[in-house]
């Protein structure tokens, strides 16, 4: 049973192929409508699963089963033949050997369950550097989630129907439903089930087990990362986790910048940042991915491939990120929050005083006295880009926005300054190959350990690194004096003892500012043996109270304690074998020598 005759022969032969094997009630191709997330989230609330918000109008809360509520890296594989082109950070199984167990899991997983088809655009549809891909789900959450992250529906099905490529992404819940079994409220396979699998020389995208986030929603980490960072190494272009924002000056000059920050690095902060110095205006075009293309003028183009945001939610506050919490003020879906007695999603530092009750993410009662938090760690919303009171008018444009700026950055307590310009474009890919982060309770490992985490790409490369490393080198290459300038910057710089020493949110501005006069040419940079650092009377300080003490430190090259980390960068860089660029290592040493 089918509501929908597809005219695309292939695609409607993987339906046919993946009905056969996974034995799905009934088959609904989904069409995008407000009339089909209405339906979907009025069955999922007469079922329980989700909880209408009676603060909020048109939102949702769900709570997952305690086992499913973040990534799961180690159960996430780049299945290629050959295993070295997966590369030593990626898990890897052969695809024979993977896609044979995994067929056995699918086996007959969806009984009781509708399956659905979710036809969709990453990226504006039609637009040149879009993709198209089809998600095969048996989870409603899961389609409500992609009508907001995604474009989904007719648009899509029409370029499909006029024979246009597409990528499958083939998801389960893995829960099938006997005859008159009665359904969890978030039914998902155990740990040891759970496979999140890319196979990047066919395009093909396998997850089974989970419902959760990047697990699930396949445009999102699987699509528009991992195969999509293998596709665009083939095809000349990239495909990055980063923000992309437009910084326009009082003159009225506009600046790209995009920047890539591991978890846990204030990357959505950044992305709706409300600038404190007067005259500069900040508009987000997207918080978490770019795909970027040189154009025909030789620069390069970006475009945000998502269209919502997939937030975390604790430390969301009108303090941190006022811009987001404007953007899910209604027709959001929040997971794993806490529920106040008034309706409403509360979680962990959320403006004024915790609720005197609510009931956490797992459904229990909770006071501020509780020795749990309330909110899962990884609660999440998922909200509208176009919601975002200062989403940029161009978000959308298909041929996307020049870049002018990339930033890398991490969390770093000491050593890193607030900001470096990079010597040019090889010693930028030097800064993003050896960005590096401690760890939070954000991560799995000891909070406070030093993890590289390159480009912000460690879970999300879908090809060995060093090529990708490679890769960035040729595309700068390309783009020869057009490439855009490259920046580290480090927000967390403490005292010793343990104070913040940069107000950082809307402050960052003021170093966004330095290096949009740093690509005008109407500011100097100190040469220093790791980069260029601002003077200290070219950074903006005015309204900003800062001792002198303090920027000192923020801009102190400590030559000692960066003649420690090579040891460690030397170890980081020979992970990479003889797939390390020469370039790179000729970076190490330049620098070496520069610390003397
Ligand atoms: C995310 C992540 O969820 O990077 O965006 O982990
Ligand atoms: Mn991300």
């Amino acid at each position: 049973m089918s509501n929908y005759q597809c005219r695309n022969q292939k695609l409607s032969q993987w339906v046919q192929e993946t009905a056969s094997l996974c034995k799905p009630e009934s088959i609904y191709w989904c069409d995008g409508s407000k009339q089909e997330y209405d339906r979907l989230m009025a069955q999922m609330v007469a079922s329980g699963m989700a909880l209408p918000l009676k603060k909020r109008p048109n939102c949702f809360h769900f709570r997952s089963d305690p086992s499913d509520v973040a990534r799961v890296e180690d159960r996430t594989y780049i299945s290629y033949p050959d295993q070295a082109d997966a590369g030593p950070t990626n898990n890897w199984f052969a695809p024979d050997e993977l896609k044979a167990t995994m067929a056995g899991l699918y086996q007959g997983c969806m009984r009781g369950r509708t399956m659905y088809v979710i036809p969709f655009s990453m990226g504006p549809v039609g637009s040149k550097l879009s993709k198209i891909g089809v998600e095969i789900t048996d989870s409603p959450y899961v389609v409500c989630n992609m009508h907001i992250m995604t474009r989904v529906g007719d648009g899509v099905l029409d370029l499909l129907d006029q024979g246009a490529e597409f990528i499958p992404c083939l998801h389960s819940i893995g829960a099938p439903l006997e005859p008159g079994q009665k359904d969890g409220s978030w039914p998902c396979a155990p740990i040891e089930k759970k496979y999140i699998s890319h196979f990047p020389e066919e395009n093909l995208i396998w997850s089974y087990g989970s419902g959760y986030g990047g697990n699930a929603l396949l445009g999102k980490k699987c699509l528009a990362l991992r195969i999509a960072s293998a596709v665009a190494r083939r095809e000349g272009w990239m495909a990055e986790h980063m923000l992309i924002l437009r910084l326009t000056n009082p003159e009225g000059r506009q600046f790209h910048i995009t920047g890539a920050f591991p978890s846990a690095c204030g990357k959505t902060n950044l992305a709706m940042l409300l600038p404190t110095i007067p005259g500069w205006k900040c508009e987000c075009v997207g918080d978490d991915i770019a795909w970027m293309r040189i154009g025909p003028d030789g620069r390069l183009y970006a475009i945000n491939p998502e269209a919502g945001f997939f937030g975390v939610a604790p430390g969301t506050s009108y303090a941190s990120n006022p811009m987001a919490m404007d953007s899910i003020k209604e027709n959001s879906i929040f997971t794993n929050c806490a529920i106040t007695d008034e309706g409403d999603v509360w979680w962990e530092l959320m403006d004024g005083p915790p609720p005197a009750h609510a009931v956490d993410w797992k459904g229990r009662d909770w006071t501020p006295a509780s020795t749990e938090v309330a909110a899962h760690a990884n609660a999440r919303f998922t909200a509208p880009a176009s919601q975002c009171p200062i989403i940029c008018p161009d978000w959308e444009k298909p041929e996307g926005v020049p870049i002018d700026i990339f930033i890398f950055g991490g969390r770093r307590a000491s050593v890193v300054p607030l900001v470096t310009e990079a010597y040019g474009w090889d010693h930028g890919v030097f800064m993003g190959a050896t960005a590096a982060s401690e760890t939070t309770a954000a991560n799995i490992g000891a909070v406070g350990n030093l993890r590289r985490d390159p480009f912000a790409m460690l879970p999300f490369c879908g090809y060995h690194m060093g090529d990708y490393f490679q890769h960035w080198f040729n595309m700068g290459d390309r783009l020869g004096n057009k490439a855009p300038r490259v920046f580290y910057v480090n927000w967390f710089r403490k005292t010793a003892e343990g104070k913040w020493l940069w107000p950082g949110f809307g402050d960052n501005s003021r170093v966004l500012k330095w290096m949009c006069e740093r690509v005008e040419g109407k500011v100097g940079g100190a040469e220093t043996p790791i980069g260029l650092l601002p003077l200290s009377q070219d950074l903006d300080m005015q309204g900003l109270n800062l001792p002198a003490e303090n920027l000192a430190e923020l801009l102190k090259v400590d030559t000692e304690a960066w003649r420690a980390e090579l040891p460690d960068i030397a170890k980081h860089f020979q992970k990479f074998g003889d797939r390390l660029p020469a370039r790179l290592q000729r970076q190490l040493e330049e620098l070496s020598k520069r610390l003397g």
